[in-house]
């Protein structure tokens, strides 16, 4: 069984990265994340995320270049994070109970999912 991608945008604006606070599933509730979700059978990974983006913040979105290594989550999902710019729309939170734009300071202080705490240092390039 191969495992499922789950996509993840890393948008930035200036200084600042933009991360959702996740409502469910109870084990990850409160914490924060990349925006993206799962890949449909036969869906271009670059493609789903702008789905997602769109579905999840309401806006047209840009992807760009991989960052960071993928990481496996459990024994189902294998998480990959793209650069992503929003080229239209102002996001809203559609699917987290809360948006954050964080600098990098903000960033390392912030209670992040374990799976998007790996990208850390790569994320952390991104804010200069
Ligand atoms: N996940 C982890 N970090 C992320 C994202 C977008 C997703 N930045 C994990 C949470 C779930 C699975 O991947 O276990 C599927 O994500 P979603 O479809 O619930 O967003
Ligand atoms: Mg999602």
């Amino acid at each position: 069984m191969s495992r499922r991608v789950v996509v993840a945008a890393a948008i930035v604006a200036g200084n600042r990265l933009l991360l959702g606070r996740r409502g469910d599933p109870a084990e990850m509730a409160g914490r924060w994340e990349l925006p993206g979700g799962k890949v449909r059978p036969g869906e271009d990974p670059s493609t789903a995320l702008c789905r997602e983006l769109d579905e999840e913040l309401g806006v047209q979105a840009r992807v760009g270049d991989r960052i960071g290594d993928d990481v496996p989550v459990g024994t189902e999902y294998v998480l990959r994070a793209y650069r992503a710019d929003i080229v239209a729309g102002t996001p809203v939170a559609r699917a987290h109970t809360e948006l954050r734009w964080v600098d990098a300071a903000e960033l390392a202080a912030v209670d992040l999912l374990d799976a998007d705490r790996v990208w850390l240092t790569d994320l952390r390039a991104l804010l200069g």
